[in-house]
């Protein structure tokens, strides 16, 4: 791999926004040109990191999704608020090798613009029917469906199949002078490779390893370099696409203007040195060169996950080279409000439930509640109801951090091992340290159905740190 090369974005999908999108994505086997190294791994339409599909409030989506690789695969909508039933946001599809199947969703009216992506979440249902709404399965494939052929989602997310979702334009809440401002979509991967060149799977002979050396990459490039103009002020799409591992993003001496978590807008934007993405979190951020010329690195600090966990080192990620004509733009102070979220700080609460995240000493069985996933059982007997705000405490039991996360409607986080949190805007993942705990309130608005939640470690969600929660209607 040569290092250095100019920063790539990733390829669009779609530009345009028409009231009826019809887009698709075809997974299959590819070999990629990584900074230069021939590897072997999967995708959606040939790219490590898949395209980016740019959805507005409002719109109708027909995404066809057709499965040319060897094994079941599906797409789960990460951050948006989406049906969990039917052909939504729905995980329990899963779509056979060399099937396609469409999904229909509109994107909410009231969806914040930000970053968001979609990725495998197959959960390798075994012998379990399959649920495609629309799709009588012949008998014949439901008896191929066994979990004999099938990869985990940690190995699918690994070898490449997730890509970004980017909603709106950010750009347009900021002050008007920013309107108009550079943009760059940052996806954070990383990578090992086996001898014979392929990305590393699980299976009968290989592992991922998440506490392994691995190569970092942005955009799938080993340290590509930005250039920027002194004084020049850019909007950048932070994701954290990658399967397992964290990524502690930071740059000496510059700062974060944070504008958006998890595809929801701060209530204020806050400066930050450091930004701790844990698999499947986003930031969008507004940055600032400094007005003499230089080089920065955007690097991932070291970062320990805990004393069961792992150990990640220092790493430089980007190279930013500052140069050419000094642009004289303006820059995004702290405490600008943008976002209008309202804090459920005052909420009524109609269920109080508690999450106890687990594992045994072998990190191979991980549980929530001490049991394992089940897809045909949540671990809670009573329902959650449509309408009502919940709080939920998730109580790390681990000696390692796992981020949480609850599709469907996000959270707020309310306290971190007994500390207050200022509310600033929602979140759909957040990182439990080991041993701590931490306190969510949900306001259940969106849809009925089964709502899952687990570690976004996909190592994690893998050994059965994952569950869903029944959301049901109102009695009247
Ligand atoms: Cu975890």
């Amino acid at each position: 791999m040569h290092a250095g090369l100019p920063l790539a974005e990733p390829t669009n999908l779609n530009l345009q926004t028409p009231p009826v999108l019809r887009l698709r994505l075809v997974a299959h086997r590819t070999l990629f040109d990584i900074s230069g190294k021939k590897v072997w791994g999967k995708s959606y339409n040939g790219k490590f990191v898949g395209p980016t599909l740019h959805f507005l409030p409002g719109e109708r989506v027909e995404l066809t999704l057709v499965n040319q690789l060897s094994t079941p695969t599906n797409l789960h909508f990460h951050g948006l608020r989406l049906s969990p039933s039917g052909s939504g946001d729905n995980p329990f599809i899963s779509v056979p090798a060399g099937h396609s199947f469409t999904y229909y969703f509109t994107v909410p009216n009231d969806q914040t613009p930000g970053t968001f992506w979609y990725h495998d979440h197959d959960m390798c249902m075994g012998n379990s029917p399959m649920n495609m709404p629309g799709m009588s399965m012949p008998a014949h494939m439901r008896m191929s469906t066994t979990s004999s052929k099938c990869l985990d989602v940690e190995s699918q997310l690994y070898d490449g199949l997730a890509g970004t979702i980017i909603v709106g334009d950010v750009r347009n809440l900021l002050p008007a002078a920013l309107h108009n401002i550079t943009t760059h979509t940052l996806v954070f991967k990383d990578m090992q490779i086996t001898a014979d060149n392929h990305i590393r799977e699980n299976g009968a002979n290989t592992m991922i390893d998440d506490g392994a050396p691995t190569v970092r990459l942005v955009n799938g490039q080993l340290r590509p370099l930005l250039n920027m103009k002194p004084g020049s002020t850019e909007l950048w799409h932070l994701a954290n696409e990658g399967a397992d591992i964290f990524y502690n993003l930071s740059m000496p001496n510059w700062s974060f203007t944070v504008v958006g978590e998890d595809g929801q807008l701060v209530r204020r934007t806050v400066k930050a040195t450091s930004l701790l993405l844990p698999a499947g979190k986003r930031y969008d951020v507004v940055v600032t060169a400094p007005k003499a010329p230089g080089d920065a690195w955007l690097h991932t600090l070291a970062y320990n996950s805990g004393p069961v966990g792992n150990a990640f080192p220092d790493v430089e990620l980007l190279h930013v080279r500052v140069a050419g004509t000094p642009a004289n733009m303006s820059t995004l102070p702290a405490n600008v409000a943008i976002g209008s979220e309202k804090s459920l700080a005052n909420a009524p609460i109609a269920q109080h439930r508690d999450v106890h995240l687990g594992e045994d000493e072998s990190g191979q069985h991980m549980t929530i509640n001490g049991k394992p996933f089940d897809m045909n059982k949540s671990i809670f007997s009573t329902p959650a109801v449509l309408g009502t705000t919940e709080e939920w405490t998730i109580y790390n039991d681990t000696g390692e951090a796992h981020p949480f996360h609850v599709h469907t409607d996000y959270f707020q986080v309310m306290s971190i091992n007994g500390k207050a949190q200022p509310f600033n805007g929602d979140q759909d993942t957040v990182v439990v340290p080991f041993i701590q705990k931490v306190v969510i309130r949900i306001h259940f608005e969106g849809f009925t159905g089964k709502v899952m939640f687990h570690c976004h470690i996909a190592a994690h969600e893998v050994a059965g740190m994952m569950s869903f929660i029944n959301v049901v209607a109102p009695k009247h």
